[in-house]
């Protein structure tokens, strides 16, 4: 590969009230997401799955050298194994491991060691971030800003489920390396996040949230409209 190789930049300038216009549009499409934590079983078309991690592949990475692996899991046994083991490792979160400050910021969520959504939800996108990757000389190379890189991927594979139809839940349990044992991964990638993934159930609920307003997350230095 030449490392000078360069070409045109297809850019596709717009009007700029069709900037606007679109960047409001955005807003309030992405407005109307929302975790879910209770799934259809529904199923999903595979494809739209293989879209969304296509776009997440878009992602900019440090050293463009995309440090991410994702495992689409949708075998009933696979996903009964992960539920196992995600299972012991909550209960013992919330049953000790889990200071109490902690506990009382997820009491709105009415969160528990149960989770039956990891077999209910067609898919679990298994997203891995790899500290180091083998170059094509054989050797072990490290990457570069991955937690930055991985995690604007997730962003941008929960924004094209979102925008495909489907509902998500980033699901974290800690700690997370029985993962690597249940999906055959090696020990190099660190599993990242479990991204459920379905339609939501068609009594689904979700906690009343508050988003902050754009004067609590930003600060302009000039021409803010305050
Ligand atoms: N992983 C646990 C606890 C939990 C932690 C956070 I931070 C949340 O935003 C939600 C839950 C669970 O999933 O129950």
């Amino acid at each position: 590969m030449n490392e000078s190789d360069f070409e045109p930049l297809l850019f596709q300038e717009l009007p700029p009230e069709t900037m606007v216009e679109r960047s409001a549009a955005f807003y309030e499409t992405m407005k109307r997401r929302r975790t879910v934590r209770d799934f259809s079983s529904r199923p999903v078309p595979l494809e739209v799955i293989q879209n969304a991690v296509l776009a997440a592949g878009t992602a900019p990475s440090g050293a463009n050298l995309q440090p991410w692996h994702f495992v689409v899991v949708s075998d009933p046994a696979t996903k009964r194994e992960i539920r196992e083991a995600a299972e012991a490792v909550e209960r013992a979160f919330y049953q000790g491991r889990a200071p109490d400050e902690w506990l009382q910021a997820l009491a709105p969520l009415a969160t528990n060691a149960n989770k039956p959504f990891l077999e209910t939800a067609p898919y679990l996108i298994v997203i891995f971030l790899k500290k180091t990757f083998i170059a094509e000389d054989g050797r072990e190379r490290k990457t570069y800003y991955p937690v930055e890189s991985v995690g604007i991927a997730t962003g941008l594979l929960i924004t094209a489920l979102h925008l495909s139809g489907l509902s998500t839940l980033p699901f974290t349990p800690s700690p997370m390396r029985f993962l690597n044992r249940i999906l055959g991964r090696p020990g190099s990638e660190r599993p990242f996040l479990i991204l459920v993934t379905g339609f939501p159930a068609e009594d689904a609920k979700v906690p009343v949230i508050h988003k902050l307003p754009l004067e609590r997350i930003a600060t302009f230095d000039r021409d803010s409209c305050g």
